[in-house]
């Protein structure tokens, strides 16, 4: 097991330590040896394990140690199997419902009887848990409510819809009168593909009505938490969204914690422990005695708010006793460019912060690509096959966003339920197009193109006479999901070595949060599209962005070119391309592994010699 394999384990057992009712010295000892062994490297921990000298790490005692070596070496633990076998699998489960914590539950169980989810529905509805000491009727209705909600509430959601929800939220706060910075941070920030939930950031010289107005938000439905600091709220969409404040001074620090991510936040200490220095949420500070340096300066941090909420509108107070109280070199440290540079790093872009590799860089990173740097792009629908705006109304939106050219790439005639073109169709439309190219009515350029369909045994939808008269030919698989990786492998490939074909649409035919793409071996795909000089699209797509971001960094070092492209169906749909380049910066690319960033006569030229040498 690796090491975070293991803390998550120690973790583990400390919660069902918990919910069993035991000494709370074990539990915490538990956790704090998962601590410990985050803050270590992996060959440190190897070391140590094979040199037996585990138990001379702080925090991890005798029986600690033996219990990680034989994680260590085995994967398993008897101990914890026994554990796991002596807790009832219901109560675990109650773990997740909101307001239900290990003591709760044990009180349920031991009390009520209650061993599962429908046992604990039983005892609210006939009032049993509002009865119960330390509960009463709010509570009951509270966790009733967590249980009705469980399943969306449990769900995560499209990057996209986060971020609707999210933008307006932070220009709010950041109008807000007592609030100096705020931001988005979590996963939303770092542009994953789906968000867990929101994590809103502010410094504020007050944090009263910040709390306030977060929590009168429309569409919050339930508030499910709130502090003199902090707040926690839950949207009519299932998505959760956490609100801190803190002061100024400390804000950089806390908005590089909650931007994360944890594996990246974990080397990130790690590196700052090898300079003699402690990173967390309140602070960079000398790590001697690291633990009582951070609850200090946790502390401090504390009474900064505190002390700032007193006097109004005290925001630079707030941030003068943090930096003077922390006594550290590091407390000047004002934006995330200088915490870096304090590590020896230059600033991490945060759709980086994965922990893959970005604390190994010691040049600058690449200039990774941004949607101001699209010239235009593929593959996109009209209302000549399930599109749902005309040629011209896309035209016209691709105009208004300012790009040179559009590609229009409706389905072909097997899609039939995406009322694909048939050949006759197909050439009326790009009839239409030249016509509308040559009457220059707009000043974005029409490239001429299809979605064409791969065929189940590889063949395309088209003859390569009909697909050579046009500009381009994206292929997509929208059949047969169900062959096996082999077959389906076997299938794109040959796909991709018909010179017609310039561009390979959404490979894996994924739909994020409903169904799983279909079994493909993507390192061969890319094989076969590099040798081939085929183009493979990031489908920008929100609930697609396929092929994934975490195959492109490689792919592309090995010469794989990228197109962004919003597979729009409308002309609101062409905006997708931004969820789109955030999985590409997510994929570490620059503008120049994209073929959509290129001029239009450098793309015209592109399209063409690539299909010439047949
Ligand atoms: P999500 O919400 O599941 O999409 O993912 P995140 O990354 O937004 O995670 P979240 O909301 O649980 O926490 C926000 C950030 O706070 C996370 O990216 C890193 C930091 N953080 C939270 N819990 C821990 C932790 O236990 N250890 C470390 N090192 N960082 C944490
Ligand atoms: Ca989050
Ligand atoms: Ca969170
Ligand atoms: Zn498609």
């Amino acid at each position: 097991m690796t090491k975070n394999e293991i803390a998550d384990t120690l973790n583990e057992i400390a919660t069902l330590l918990e919910l069993k009712g035991e000494n709370p010295f074990k539990v915490r000892a538990y956790q704090a040896g998962a601590r410990a062994l985050e803050a270590m490297e992996e060959v440190e921990l190897s070391r140590l394990v094979a040199a037996g000298e585990l138990e001379s790490v702080k925090g991890l005692g005798e029986a600690l140690a033996k219990k990680i070596v034989e994680l260590h070496t085995t994967g398993r633990l008897e101990f914890l199997e026994s554990l796991q076998a002596s807790v009832a699998p219901g109560l675990v489960e109650l773990l997740a419902v909101p307001g239900l914590g290990p003591k709760k539950i044990r009180a349920l169980h031991s009390r009520l009887d209650v061993a599962d989810i429908g046992a604990l529905a039983a005892a609210c509805a006939e009032g049993r848990v509002a009865a119960l000491d330390g509960f009463g009727e709010k509570t009951q209705q509270k966790i009733l409510a967590g249980i009705k909600n469980r399943e969306a509430y449990g769900r995560r959601h499209l990057w996209w819809n986060a971020e609707e929800i999210a933008g307006p939220i932070v220009a709010g706060l950041r109008a807000l009168p007592q609030v100096t910075r705020a931001e988005a941070a979590g996963s939303l920030r770092r542009g994953l593909e789906t968000v867990g939930d929101l994590d809103f950031l502010v410094a504020a010289g007050e944090a009263g009505p910040v709390v306030e107005w977060f929590t009168a938000r429309p569409g919050v439905k339930e508030v499910t938490a709130r502090g003199e600091t902090k707040a926690s709220v839950r949207f009519e969409s299932g998505l959760q969204a956490d609100l801190r404040i803190v002061p100024e001074g400390q804000f950089v620090f806390a908005l590089h914690h909650f931007t994360g991510s944890k594996d990246h936040n974990v080397q990130m200490r790690q590196r700052a422990l090898a300079r003699g220095l402690s990173l967390s949420e309140w602070g960079l500070v000398p790590a001697e005695g690291e633990g009582t340096a951070k609850e200090k300066a946790a502390k401090i941090a504390e009474r900064g708010v505190r002390s700032a909420e007193s006097k109004a509108g005290a925001g630079a107070d707030s941030s003068v006793v943090c930096q003077s109280a922390l006594r550290s070199p590091h407390s000047a440290i004002q934006t995330e460019t200088e915490l870096f540079a304090a590590l020896g790093l230059a600033f991490i872009p945060p759709e980086l912060r994965e922990g893959l590799g970005e604390i190994e860089m010691t040049e600058d990173f690449p200039k990774l690509v941004d949607t101001s740097d699209l010239r235009g792009t593929l593959h996109n629908h009209t209302t000549a096959s399930d599109g749902r705006n005309t040629l011209a109304e896309m035209a016209l939106a691709a105009e208004a966003l300012g790009w040179e050219y559009l590609g229009i790439a409706d389905h072909s005639k097997s899609s039939v339920q995406a009322r694909g073109l048939d050949e006759e169709r197909l050439a009326a439309q790009v009839a239409e197009i030249h016509a509308l190219n040559a009457s220059q009515k707009f000043k974005t350029h029409l490239f001429t193109g299809t979605e064409c369909d791969i065929l189940p045994d590889g063949r395309l939808d088209f003859d390569d006479g009909v697909l050579a008269s046009l500009d381009y030919v994206v292929a997509s698989v929208h059949s047969a999901f169900a062959q096996t990786e082999a077959v389906m492998t076997a299938r794109i490939i040959r796909a991709l070595e018909n010179p017609q074909v310039t561009v390979l649409g959404h490979l894996t035919g994924r739909l994020l949060l409903r169904r799983e793409g279909y079994a493909v071996n993507v390192g061969k795909i890319i094989d076969a599209a590099i040798a081939n000089g085929v183009v493979i699209e990031l489908n920008a797509s929100p609930q697609r962005l396929d092929m994934d971001w975490r195959h492109w960094r490689r792919a592309a070092e090995r010469g794989l070119r990228c197109a962004i492209n919003p597979d729009a169906h409308d002309t609101a749909g062409l905006a997708y391309v931004r969820a789109g380049v955030n999985a590409a910066r997510k994929g570490w690319l620059a503008p120049g592994h994209i073929l959509n960033t290129r001029p239009r006569a450098e793309v015209a030229e592109w399209l063409r010699a690539c299909r010439a040498k047949i």
